[in-house]
């Protein structure tokens, strides 16, 4: 149990469901949904207890009505499930979030289509989340609102007076790139009801704070305040942090795992298939390692893990063929009969399969081109007792962990520099190195951000003392 518990009930309000219902061959089975907002907030959740609102996304999840108690196996909140029809799904979740939104806000700003059935669909969804809220929600209720997905519900449900937070999950851009978005002034707006907004890292408040003077709103940098109307709202920062004891709590079963991939060495890289992982780059990154370094070759294997993500969306699809061609051409060149140098799956892995490839890998690469925080690299560290980190300085892990070697994701020859330096790195330094990573991410796991978070959110209802002294 938290230390700090909000006095009413936490209502928590996400795009993506935590918990699936799928009907399969042998009935309707739950399934834990992948990704690092679901991740994060679960642990949450299981520890405040209250109601989680999210899109009903699979087709047995309203079988037996629009709420139920989760996790399946061992329940302790509620989920409220949002329904969404097949155009919402389309122009709101695969277009709006993620072909304009999502693009944007990691520098992609190439890819983003600006289109306004695509708005039209983000307006109508969001009203219906912000609907779902008030159905649930009491005067005493904590709304907590998360991600780009949602950036208008705060202002939607500002009129019930609840206590209205919000956590954007991914990076905030400087005013020139978040200017670009036609319907600027509406998500500012939207996110502006709420009471408290947070950020991973100071970087995205600070560019935040920015976009609000670039908007006209008064802004109070050193309290890190926004003047909206009669209203404040604080903007903070709360890097995300992990479960930690879920991680180091796995026994050691990796070397079955370990005993059949041949060589001394495995760099390991885990990631949800998106463009902004920076996948491909990784690849020809141990490419260029392997040219460059011929006497590693059939020593070292690279493992990488891609979950399949927003597959209906075209840029992800084309992506996955860009990458099926690069592993396939890298391992047709450098393949002998008994050495594969990537080993490839395009799967979701179990927590207990999940925990074991950290546990066999002596290296976690992690390099993507842009990350809100990136979860996995703080999963290896809190899995394993030593090991290597190579970090993208783009991931905003970066800020905190910087005793991993970092590198720049764009620079294939740096990644591959990196890779040297993390298997010839000598013992002493790894373990220090790694000492001083380990602490960091037990420090401030999720009950250290949790806290953090609702005592911050908290502070802002208690009446402000009259001064003393004052006439
Ligand atoms: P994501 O972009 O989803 O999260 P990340 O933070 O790395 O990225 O989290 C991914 C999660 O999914 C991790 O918990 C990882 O273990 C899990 N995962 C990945 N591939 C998997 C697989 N094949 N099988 C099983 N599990 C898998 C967004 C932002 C991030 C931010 C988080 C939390 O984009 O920058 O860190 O939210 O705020």
């Amino acid at each position: 149990m938290t230390a700090v518990k909000l006095p009413g009930e936490l209502v928590l309000v996400t795009n993506r469901e935590p918990y699936s219902h799928e009907r399969t061959s042998k009935g309707i089975i739950c399934r834990k949904r992948v990704g690092g907002v679901v991740s994060a907030l679960d642990s949450t959740m299981r520890k405040t207890g209250g109601t989680w609102v999210a899109w009903g996304s699979s087709k047995a999840d309203f079988e037996n009505g629009d709420v139920v108690k989760v996790p399946c196996s061992s329940p302790c909140y509620t989920l409220k499930r949002v329904k969404l029809s097949e155009k919402e799904r389309e122009f709101y979740y695969r277009g709006f979030s993620n072909r304009t939104l999502w693009p944007v806000f990691h520098l992609f700003t190439e890819k983003a289509i600006f289109n306004t059935q695509f708005w039209k669909m983000y307006v109508k969804a969001n009203t219906k989340f912000a609907k779902a809220v008030m159905d649930v929600a009491t005067d005493d209720s904590f709304v907590w609102v998360h991600d780009y997905h949602l950036s208008l519900v705060p202002s939607m449900i500002q009129n019930t007076a609840h206590k209205i937070a919000f956590f954007w999950h991914i990076p905030w851009v400087s005013w020139n790139t978040f200017s670009k978005i036609p319907w600027r002034d509406e998500i500012f707006n939207g996110l502006l009801g709420s009471d408290l907004i947070g950020f991973h890292t100071k970087y995205y408040a600070q560019n935040f704070l920015e976009c609000a003077e670039q908007l006209g709103f008064q802004v109070n940098k050193k309290q890190s305040i926004v003047h909206h109307g009669d209203r404040d709202v604080k903007i903070g920062v709360f890097p995300v942090g992990i479960d930690y004891q879920q991680f180091t709590s796995v026994k050691n079963r990796s070397h079955t795992l370990r005993s059949k991939i041949k060589g001394e060495k495995i760099i390991f890289g885990i990631d949800r298939l998106d463009y902004t992982k920076g996948i491909l780059e990784r690849m020809l990154a141990f490419k260029q390692f392997i040219e460059k370094n011929p006497q590693w070759k059939g020593k070292i294997t690279l493992v990488q893990v891609a979950t399949p993500s927003r597959t209906k969306v075209e840029e992800y699809r084309t992506m996955k063929h860009e990458l099926d061609e690069s592993v396939g051409c890298i391992n047709g060149e450098y393949s002998t009969v008994d050495w594969t140098p990537i080993k490839y799956f395009y799967q979701p892995v179990s927590f207990d399969n999940l925990v074991k490839y950290y546990k066999m890998a002596d290296v976690i690469l992690v390099t993507p081109i842009m990350d809100g925080m990136n979860l996995v690299v703080k999963e290896y560290i809190a899995a394993k007792d030593t090991g290597v980190v190579i970090l993208s300085e783009f991931a905003g892990a970066a800020e905190e962990l910087k005793e991993a070697i970092i590198v720049n994701p764009y620079d294939i020859n740096a990644i591959a520099e990196g890779i040297k330096e993390a298997v010839e790195m000598p013992e002493d330094e790894k373990k220090k190195r790694f000492m001083a990573l380990k602490g960091k991410v037990r420090q401030k796991d999720i009950n250290w951000w949790m806290e953090k978070f609702f005592s911050e959110w908290q502070k802002l209802y208690i009446p402000a003392h009259p001064e003393s002294g004052s006439a």
